[in-house]
């Protein structure tokens, strides 16, 4: 094992990792630069995962960077209670400029779960101060992810995510997920069969009536269940059916935000606006954490009009508007306007398909799955190991120098959105040779 110096393994409980395995044989990264991590003992590693889907410009940009040492020398820390500190309205306007047109009051959390749980409290919040508060069902789906708070994972639907933490929020209920739907195999980009599953929120209506449903939440693209695309006109049909019935719809953008889809939010590359966007990892590069809700201007405005004490939304963090997170961020929109990041990846992207669909006929392939930069390549589970060939995949890939995602038997990838021809070259030789050793 290399020498860590003085850490010990023991003491850091890791989130969502086999504890016991990592212990025994750690992976670990100590520098990053653009396309690259770097291991203690110097070895280069390429990033087809943006970290954790968050480093959308690539590491250690310098404006970024900059930013954050000049603003942790000027104001630490600054509340936002009954208080404020201008680069938090700074933030919130700049980024207000690019959420789509209406969405344009900005609620800062620090992490996409805390987004999820903020965008489901204001829409109770609201049905209540416009005098409807009947509606407090809400609606996910199923395979959805929207982080760990209990409300995200009781929208959510990963069963292993929800199953042993207890009762959840009541009053949920789950649209089918859109995956497996015959004829979607291998598609590229929006898969053309599956929009009627939309209409599986009538049904749920029907049961409930939308007199007691408050909000319908989805991602636009799931991300962590495993890279499932929207059937073309799904998304369509889910805002028609919200408005036909009075119900709010929140797109959970933690993933596909910030030029993951080519466009500045999956809103716009599918032309379908919500009432309430999540956002968090792309918001600040990941340098700083942080996350936001976009609400529009009527949510807004209810509430302002609506509320029964001064106070008019009784939520918030000790670290919304975090100054770090301000100077983190607003860098981080200079960066992507400067470099023209999110033209950069839908120009990219014809490349990125054709690349990762040319492993159709690699081993354990059955299935492809793209839009914008993320790429999902499922493969045949083991016999009676589900799940081990995928982490054996990623194992194998580290050890050659490529940091892929994998959930279930599925690879995630969602490259920073600098990445170049040669890039995509070599994370997909490298899959190919990953995936013929892999048993
Ligand atoms: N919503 C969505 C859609 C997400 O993808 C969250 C909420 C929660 O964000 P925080 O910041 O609380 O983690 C996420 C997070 C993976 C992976 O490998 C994905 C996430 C987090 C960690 C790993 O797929 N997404």
């Amino acid at each position: 094992m290399p020498d860590f110096g003085a850490n010990d393994l023991d003491a850091f409980w890791m989130p969502f990792t086999p504890n016991r395995r990592f212990k025994a044989q750690p992976r670990m990264l100590s520098s990053a630069k653009d396309m690259h991590y770097k291991t203690p003992d110097g070895r280069e590693i390429l990033d087809a995962t943006s970290g954790l889907w968050c480093v959308n410009a690539g590491h250690d940009r310098p404006r970024i960077r900059e930013a954050i040492q000049k603003q942790a020398a000027e104001m630490d820390y600054a509340p936002c209670f009954n208080m404020g500190h201008p680069l938090a309205f700074a933030f919130a306007s700049r980024l207000a400029q690019i959420t789509p047109k209406g969405l344009d009051r900005i609620f800062f959390t620090n992490s996409g779960s805390e987004s999820v749980d903020t965008a489901l409290k204001i829409a109770l919040a609201y049905q209540r101060a416009r005098g409807k508060g009947t509606k407090t069902r809400l609606i996910g789906r199923e395979r959805g992810y929207h982080g760990v708070g209990f409300g995200g994972i009781s929208v959510g639907g990963i069963p292993k995510n929800r199953m042993y933490f207890g009762s959840l929020l009541t009053g949920v209920d789950h649209l089918p997920h859109t995956h497996g739907v015959p004829g979607n195999l291998f598609s590229k980009g929006e898969p053309d069969h599956g929009a009627h599953l939309a209409d599986d929120l009538e049904r749920i209506i029907a049961l409930h009536d939308a007199s007691n449903i408050a909000a319908v939440i989805v991602e636009p693209v799931a991300g962590s269940t495993g890279v499932l695309i929207p059937p073309q006109g799904y998304l369509q049909r889910l805002r028609a059916i919200c408005d036909r019935h009075d119900i709010l719809l929140i797109f959970d953008e933690v993933i596909t935000g910030f030029g993951r889809l080519g466009t500045p939010f999956a809103a716009d590359r599918f032309g379908v606006t919500p009432d309430l966007i999540c956002m968090a990892k792309g918001l600040t590069n990941a340098a700083v954490p942080c996350g936001a809700v976009a609400a529009s201007g009527k949510i807004y405005d209810a509430m302002m009009e609506g509320a029964d004490a001064p106070i008019e939304l009784f939520h918030g963090y000790t670290y919304s508007a975090h100054p770090l997170a301000c100077a983190a961020g607003i860098a981080t929109l200079e960066t992507y306007q400067e470099d023209d990041l999110f033209a950069r990846a839908a120009g990219i992207e014809a490349y990125w398909q054709a690349a990762l669909h040319s492993l159709h006929d690699a081993r354990h392939v059955i299935d492809i799955r793209n839009l914008g930069l993320i790429g999902g390549i499922e493969l045949q589970p083991r016999s009676g190991a589900p799940t081990a060939r995928a982490l054996e995949a990623f194992e194998a890939a580290f050890d050659a120098g490529l940091l892929i995602r994998v959930t279930g038997d599925i690879i995630a990838l969602s490259p920073p959105l600098i990445l170049e021809t040669g890039h995509i070259d070599r994370i997909v030789e490298t899959l190919r040779t990953v995936l013929a050793k892999v048993e």
